[in-house]
């Protein structure tokens, strides 16, 4: 351990933490924008580039994000001197800042606005040259507007310490610096999944979701067009922290409250769909293991993952299940089936909307295989804070509301479906309906649980036996730990190795959906992601029915519509194929 002082106080810590850490051990909070450290997910952004952290340490002025902890430094952290510094340092910065605050969608969530006002910045003392600098909106899920950056680095960091996609980089030099692309080609047509990681952590506007509210309230304005909406899994954890709620709040009654208040004409969940996904997904599967196909099979829910391995991975598409997503699911039943038999309406006299936690699912619903007849089967995919901000501006006060129940049939799911949103719950709901399919038996109460799989490490294996086969099972979160499984599966194959593992689980977001790039922002603390995380596996245990093979509705829709699993008119609506 290293002993030093900060302002006067005795601290030890270990070697290599910076002094910002070492000051937070005797409750010392040192201001700071740029600074981003998320141990879980082996993110670390100290690379000092606002400077609004510097201290006093033996006499020097140094950041303190990037400054190690040195035995029998002295430290002073708030002295006059520091404290004009810092404010001089964020005018700087606000001073060649869009004044747009009132208008900003990140107003109230910013934390350049946050740094101003704690520093108790009353004017801005400085006037300069100010460069236009670029923006980006050519994609379906992300908009860039590089005149709201603040060259913090994280989105850079993000991209490619974590994520390891490499698509953000600083170009230029000097006050012409910039987040770009490589040759500043559009985001929409780099190598970008669309995963929306750099979103959340981006302190300021510089990257959100692009906005599709506007026109979700002119769907809602078509009086004669129904409009029907689904909600992911993991929405109805995460929205509970943009109305004040603690984080793992369990708002799925007061979700669809507030959905029907808005005036969404049937509030169905995506999760029936999850259901469907895994009679599909675990058919797959079983089909695979018992008749010889690709294995592994790797799920094909996260949007973004499918992006990653279309792009960096073609050769390995044919390993992807072809079952669409949920959300991808979801529309085309309640396109072709809810809206023709139930309201006796054709397939574009409704509306389809999906709320997601997502921004790749902006992109997901625009592709074009995922329509039929120039019909696109989801009209819109809006992130939980587009929902949260249309709630607020309805003036609806969800924390208040009485708890409604989904519209049927569309609206049941099992305990399977919630944990779709957690990283480990979609292997694990296949393997709760594949056991039954091969053994012909259930699992035990006791034994659906597959504990090896749940928890919050980037990677995480099991075997499973399923009557007397060994099944190695593993799944990433993060495509970061997606490209170290890829690495490996083309290298077992190049080998002529048999793969290691049968079932590969990948979610673009470390944790999951629950950490989805359209999730409340959380500020770095992981704590909010593991508690909707375990809100979601509380859900699980408190359903009658915890396999989605067990789920009525689900048996309804294959008797009446689908026919046979993995037959005619389920690969017609819940198939898909991947770009290689
Ligand atoms: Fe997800 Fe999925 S779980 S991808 O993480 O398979 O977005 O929540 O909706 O489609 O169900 C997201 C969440 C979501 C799909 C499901
Ligand atoms: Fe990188 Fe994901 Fe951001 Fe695209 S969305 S730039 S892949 S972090």
């Amino acid at each position: 351990l290293i002993n030093l002082t900060i302002n006067g106080k005795a601290v030890a810590v270990e070697e290599g933490t910076n002094i910002l850490e070492a000051a937070k051990k005797v409750n010392i909070k040192i201001p700071n924008l740029c600074y981003l450290h998320i141990d879980d997910i082996g993110f670390d952004n100290s690379c000092a580039s606002c400077r609004v952290c510097l201290v006093n340490a033996d006499g020097r002025l140094v950041p303190s994000c990037a400054t190690l902890a040195k035995a029998g430094m002295k430290v002073q952290t708030n002295t006059p001197e520091i404290i004009e510094f810092r404010k001089g340092v964020v005018e700087l910065l606000l001073s060649d800042h869009p004044q747009d605050c009132y208008t900003c969608t990140k107003c109230g969530s910013c934390g350049l606005q946050d740094i101003a006002v704690q520093l108790g910045i009353k004017k801005i003392r400085f006037e300069g040259e100010r460069l236009e600098k670029s923006k980006d909106n050519s994609s379906f899920s992300i908009m860039r507007d590089n005149d709201k950056c603040i060259l913090c680095r994280r989105c850079e960091t993000m991209c490619n310490q974590v994520q390891k996609v490499g698509v953000l980089s600083g170009v230029n030099r000097g006050f012409s610096t910039e987040i770009g692309t490589f040759f500043e080609t559009d985001l929409a047509k780099t190598e970008c999944t669309f995963c929306g990681q750099c979103i959340n952590v981006c302190p300021t506007g510089a990257l959100l979701e692009k906005d599709n509210t506007d026109e979700a309230w002119s769907l809602l304005a078509q009086k004669e067009k129904p409009v029907m909406v689904q909600i992911a899994p993991a929405v109805r954890v995460g929205i509970s922290e943009e109305f004040g709620l603690k984080p793992g709040t369990i708002s799925t009654g007061k979700v669809v409250a507030a959905l029907k208040a808005l005036g969404f004409d049937y509030v169905f969940d995506t999760n029936f769909a999850a259901d469907l996904t895994i009679m599909e997904e675990a058919n797959e599967f079983v089909n695979r293991l018992t008749k010889g196909g690709d294995l592994p099979i790797m799920t094909s829910c996260c949007p973004a993952w499918v992006n990653f391995c279309e792009s960096q991975y073609p050769d390995l598409t044919k390993y992807l299940s072809t079952c669409r997503s949920p959300q991808s699911m979801f529309s085309p039943i309640a396109r072709y089936y809810f809206a023709d038999k139930v309201l006796d309406k054709k397939p574009d006299e409704v509306s389809v909307v999906s709320i997601m936690p997502c921004v790749a699912k902006k992109y997901e619903v625009k592709r074009e295989e995922l329509g039929q007849d120039g019909i696109i089967d989801t009209d819109l995919s809006l992130t939980v804070r587009e929902l949260a901000r249309m709630i607020k501006s309805a003036g609806i006060d969800l924390e208040n509301l009485e708890e409604e129940n989904f519209d049927s049939p569309l609206g049941y799911s099992t305990g399977a479906a919630d944990i779709f949103g957690v990283t480990g719950g979609v292997l694990e709901a296949a393997l709760r309906t594949a056991y039954t399919d091969v053994t012909k038996e259930e699992l035990p109460d006791d034994g659906i649980e597959f504990k090896a799989v749940r928890g919050f490490e980037g990677i995480k294996e099991a075997t499973v036996n399923i009557a007397g086969t060994d099944v190695n099972v593993v799944a990433a979160s993060s495509l970061g730990c997606a490209r170290k499984l890829m690495d490996e599966l083309r290298a077992d194959i190049a080998a002529g190795k048999t793969p290691k593992y049968h079932i590969i689980e990948i979610m673009a977001c470390p944790g999951g959906c629950v950490n989805g790039g359209g999730q409340p922002f959380t500020n770095g603390d992981y704590e909010k992601v593991k508690a909707r995380g375990a809100g979601l596996y509380v859900i699980d245990k408190n359903k009658s029915q915890r396999k989605s093979h067990e789920n009525e509705d689900i048996k309804k829709l294959y008797d009446e519509f689908l026919g046979e699993r993995g037959g005619h008119n389920a690969h017609k609506y819940l198939h898909t194929h991947y770009f290689d």
